[in-house]
């Protein structure tokens, strides 16, 4: 799978019904079924997760131009990647339309008209939207796409920077306990200026390592200062009656966290789900014989009942096919837990579960006790799934003082450990004699520290992250 994860991950995406991407436009896909519902599962528990604290709201997909040239820094990093709407029937249009890539551009010239007070503050938004980037690097299904379909983008407004600072933290925890539920492990880095968001004072980063050895930057939290407050003439009255510019943050996550679901877990069988965003978290295989089949199937319904009741999502696989091509559908499909069921065990009180992380087979008694039993394994299959990844993540990090082991390195699948100075001469001249990306700062070093830049040999600053990156 290491050395062919692309070609693995395209079989997945097809043979686990996850999307299709013969779609005839490049970058853009269909979700399937199954795809659609493990994107679902993943929506609320973000959705959960931000509803504590964040509004939802959905602007519209067009961006008229005027808007999204007003920022300049903005515009410039984008420029390259903007569709435009030019006509409406056969009628050029007054002015072109961009379809967002983002949508700052959309939502801060209504922030303009909406904040007038520090009443009106923190004001906390999200939305859940496509957005489009024409981008030029090689286009991947999820992984670098040109309609994100799936773009979870919040937008925050305060009145201090303290406050704004803050949102940023609060907006890593909150990534941090996303992925933390769907058991796929980050590097948190402050990413470097040359690689900040356009228009953003800093941008922090989540980044994991993906099979092939690459890692895939999953997620971003940007502090946008008063930039974007002062192109979009966002002002509030403080406390004391001055007009002042707001401070804004924005983050996003996009189809990339599906893609690593299936990246991070996944195996030669195929997928391998978080019960978490699973569409079944068990599924039950029937073994049906003409004269027993009533009776078997009665007591699959009997058991799905009990365990839905508790909240346990349950699928009652019956297809008129043999069980064996069942199993290796569902262990494609990465379904948590398979439970089969035939008139032997109904006789002997007992059935057979199979885990699909470690493919461990348990029997288990079929008496009131099983709910429980299985509601245990999916918490412990939760469990294990995650360490099991972070643990891989943790040990993926290999620390070098010289700069010419960096390449070795990379090519053993190690994310690079260094120390920096932190200027960005010295980042870019990393990168171009590596021929990798610098993903950031990943701790600053104390003060009393001796450790020295690996390139320029002065006094190290931060310990920086050096890998192979999508
Ligand atoms: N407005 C900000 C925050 S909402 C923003 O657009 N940030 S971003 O450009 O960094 O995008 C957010 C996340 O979307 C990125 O961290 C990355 O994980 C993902 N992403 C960006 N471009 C693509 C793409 N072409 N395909 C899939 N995912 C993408």
């Amino acid at each position: 799978m290491v050395e062919n994860f692309s070609e693995w991950f395209h079989e997945i995406l097809d043979k686990g019904n996850i999307i299709d991407s013969r779609y005839p436009i490049k970058g853009m896909s269909v979700w399937l079924p199954y795809g659609f519902q493990i994107r679902k599962y993943t929506l609320e528990l973000l959705k959960d997760l931000f509803d504590k604290e964040h509004e939802e709201v959905l602007f519209p997909l067009l961006v008229p131009e005027e808007e999204l040239a007003k920022e300049g820094i903005h515009v410039k990093g984008f420029e390259e990647e903007v569709y435009w709407v030019t006509q409406g029937g056969n009628k050029e249009l007054n002015e072109k339309l961009a379809l967002r890539p983002t949508s700052e551009t959309a939502i801060y010239p209504m922030f303009s008209l909406w904040i007038r007070s520090h009443i009106d503050l923190p004001m906390k938004y999200y939305q859940i939207v496509n957005t489009f980037r024409y981008e030029t690097k090689h286009t991947r299904p999820l992984i670098r796409v040109r309609e994100i379909s799936t773009f979870k983008e919040a937008h925050t407004v305060h009145a201090s920077q303290a406050e704004c600072n803050q949102q940023v933290e609060d907006a890593v925890e909150l990534y941090k306990e996303f992925f933390d539920y769907l058991g796929i492990p980050y590097f948190i880095s402050k990413r470097p200026e040359w690689d900040k968001f356009p228009g953003a004072d800093y941008t922090m980063a989540f980044d994991t390592l993906m099979p092939d050895g690459k890692t895939l930057q999953i997620g971003t939290v940007h502090n946008l200062g008063q930039t974007f407050a002062k192109t979009f003439d966002i002002t509030f009255e403080n406390e004391k009656g001055a007009h002042e510019y707001a401070y804004q943050s924005c983050y996003g996550l996009s189809d990339r966290v599906i893609a690593t679901i299936i990246g991070v877990h996944g195996d030669e069988k195929g997928l391998v789900l978080p019960p978490t965003v699973s569409p079944n978290h068990l599924t039950i295989i029937p073994i049906l014989f003409k004269d027993s089949k009533d009776k078997v199937l009665e007591k699959c319904m009997q058991i799905k009942e009990d365990l839905e009741s508790e909240g346990i999502r349950v699928y009652i696989d019956d297809r008129d096919m043999r069980p064996g091509k069942k199993f290796f559908d569902w262990e494609v499909k990465g379904t948590p837990l398979r439970l089969e069921i035939g008139p032997k065990d109904l006789e002997n009180n007992k059935t057979s579960i199979t885990r699909r992380d470690t493919l461990e087979k348990t029997e288990l008694e079929l008496n009131d006790e099983l709910t429980e039993a299985i509601k245990a394994m999916l918490m412990t299959i939760d469990i294990d799934m995650s360490s099991k990844a972070f643990e891989k993540l943790e040990n993926s990090i290999a620390y070098t003082e010289n700069i010419d082991e960096i390449d070795g390195l990379i090519k053993e699948g190690k994310v690079v450990a260094f120390n920096w100075d932190g200027k960005n001469p010295t980042g870019e001249a990393i990168e171009e004699e590596t021929g990798y990306d610098i993903l950031g700062i990943h701790k600053e070093l104390d003060d009393a520290s001796d450790k020295l830049c690996i390139y320029s040999g002065e006094k190290a600053k931060y310990l920086a992250l050096i890998a192979k990156t999508y």
